[in-house]
């Protein structure tokens, strides 16, 4: 057995850490034995171990003989089912540049190939989860719906080679390790959202991030859509929110909008990788571009500069005038009626520059705009302090410094039936720089390694949070400081990976030992997909 020059020195610690799981009892479930298994995995003939991926999967049972992708390989999958050939269709996408094979999509029954079925009625699954069975012959993935069938092909991703990823012909093999894999998601919420009004990103950057979020398993897709400095959606019935408010950002460039057709198409093109899209527009503060682009939303009647730097807390709408609850209300039935999705995101955070008795009613009176256009509430925690409606969601994003009297009340919330998605700031704020050296972002909250960013348990992280009030984990990438799709993945990759994981992954899968194997795995994947990454020297990443 050989190994590789990195593997070598990992492999003392990785075995310290096997024993430990071991003893913990969790050896059977999860990804502590195909992590181990993976320090070999990638130089030795044999292929990459089943569990060897991120999220780590509930169970694996792996053995039998490898699948194998071969020149005559068909993509069954089930003739009367539109989603499975759509998902069919995809995969073939997926495979056919690197693998160079023609792996026809086709309705036609048979036992071999790579078999996509949906109508499983395991109600372990749920909606989102999936087994994968491979063995000679055939590698079949089957679901209880569309959701499940499109996780399974990311798992298969996975688990093929990195070269997979590649736009031109590689060499392969295509081999997938024989055994089951049986998963299901720990939360409904899985999320990162992406602040597109400091900067502003173009649909197909948008569209980029959506892939790199698919590929691990998350589904909801948070657009923070206005800012100070920006404004990002058409709205008909008040156009110069975007064409005066959308023209700038950050640092003074030229900004932009979403038409209301670029933003069906976002979310078509999340729909088609089963993730739903939550749009924010945050009110009462952060609202600027707002009030510069209509005078009469201002309570002394005169609209201010647009703004391009990065301050928080200085603009609030005029909670008294009754003006403002029509552009509330414009806003959000216009919103509402070009979101399919369940949620939307009213904001609420550093209003500094409201009372917090206007806040309160501000808040309350929002909160009421967006039930009557049959959305649920989601607003950032400070929520908490109004009164949130019934079924509200307050995300948290406190960090280690939040006051004990900001985090008792975020959890007496969630204990009067508040839903709470964790976003803690020193966790999972993709924009939180790594390191000193770290040449992008912020870092308020501290810097935030890669072991920092996964090490934390979302079901018990916030004391006093019912555990059942935890409908997820999301992370957020605010964009003072990032300007493309390279910038955005040089500060999400490696973390969202790890925030994926929490999302998905059963708590007893959870150790950072196993889990920075299964990473630095995705190293040479970030790399054939163009993703330009942090080699944070926590993770033992292959050599280049
Ligand atoms: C805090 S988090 C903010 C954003 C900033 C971000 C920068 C939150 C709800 N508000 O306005 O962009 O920090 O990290």
């Amino acid at each position: 057995m050989r190994l590789h020059r990195t593997q070598r020195t990992a492999l003392p610690r990785l075995l310290g850490s096997l024993l430990l799981v071991t003893a913990a009892g969790i050896s059977s479930a999860g990804a502590a034995p195909g992590a181990a298994a993976a320090s070999i995995g990638p130089v030795t003939a044999a292929p990459r171990p089943l569990g060897q991926i991120v999220p780590a999967p509930a169970e694996v049972k792996a053995g039998g003989s490898p699948y194998v992708i071969s020149a005559g390989t068909k993509i069954r999958v089930d003739h009367d089912s539109r989603d499975a050939r759509k998902i069919g269709d995809y995969l073939a996408g997926v495979l056919r540049p690197s693998t160079g094979y023609a792996l026809p999509v086709t309705g036609s029954g048979g036992s071999d190939g790579i078999r996509l079925r949906i109508g499983s009625h395991d109600s372990k699954l749920g909606a989102e989860g999936y087994t994968l069975k491979s063995g000679r012959g055939s590698v079949t993935i089957t679901a209880r719906g569309p959701a499940g069938l499109f996780h399974g092909v990311q798992t298969l991703r996975q688990l093929l080679p990195a070269d997979v990823e590649k736009k031109s012909r590689q060499a392969g093999p295509w081999r997938v390790a024989g055994g089951t894999v049986t998963d299901a998601p720990r939360y409904a919420y899985r999320g990162a959202m992406l602040d597109v009004s400091r900067h502003f990103f173009t649909v197909t950057e948008v569209k980029r991030y959506i892939d790199q979020l698919a590929l691990y398993k998350m589904n909801k897709f948070h657009l923070h859509l206005s800012d100070d400095q920006g404004w990002r959606i058409a709205i008909d019935s008040w156009p110069r929110l975007a064409t005066y408010g959308g023209q700038t950002e950050v640092g003074g460039g030229a900004g932009g909008y979403y038409t209301k057709s670029d933003y069906r198409e976002i979310i078509r093109y999340a729909a088609s990788r089963y993730m739903e899209v939550v749009p924010e527009i945050d009110l009462p503060g952060h609202t600027n571009a707002a009030l510069a682009s209509y005078a009469e939303l201002n309570c002394n009647g005169v609209a201010p500069p647009l703004y391009t730097g990065t301050n928080v807390g200085f603009s609030s709408l005029c909670v008294p005038k009754a003006i403002t609850y029509d552009f509330v209300n414009d806003v959000v039935r216009e919103l509402a009626a070009l979101t399919p999705g369940k949620y939307l995101h009213i904001g609420g955070d550093e209003a500094h520059s409201t009372s917090h008795d206007d806040y309160v009613a501000f808040m309350n009176k929002a909160q009421a705009v967006v039930g009557k256009y049959g959305k649920t509430v989601v607003g950032w925690h400070q929520l908490t302090g109004a009164t949130p409606v019934a079924g509200a969601v307050a995300q948290y994003w406190g960090y280690d410094e939040t006051g004990a009297a900001e985090r008792k009340q975020v959890a007496d919330a969630a204990k009067n039936g508040t839903k709470l998605v964790l976003s803690p700031a020193d966790r999972v704020y993709l924009d939180m720089k790594y390191n000193k050296d770290t040449a992008l972002g912020l870092a308020w909250a501290g810097y935030v390694e890669v072991q920092r960013s996964y090490d934390w348990n979302p079901g018990t992280y916030l004391e006093g949070a019912p555990e059942n009030s935890i409908l997820g984990v999301e992370a957020p990438i605010w964009s003072e400081t990032l300007t493309n799709s390279d910038e955005i993945e040089q500060m999400a990759f490696p973390r969202l990976p790890g925030v994926a994981e929490l999302g998905w992954s059963p708590a007893s899968t959870h150790d950072w030992d196993a889990y920075k194997v299964r990473l630095a795995a995705q190293g040479p994947r970030f790399s054939a997909l163009g993703i330009d990454y942090y080699r944070s020297a926590q993770v033992p990443w292959p050599a280049k």
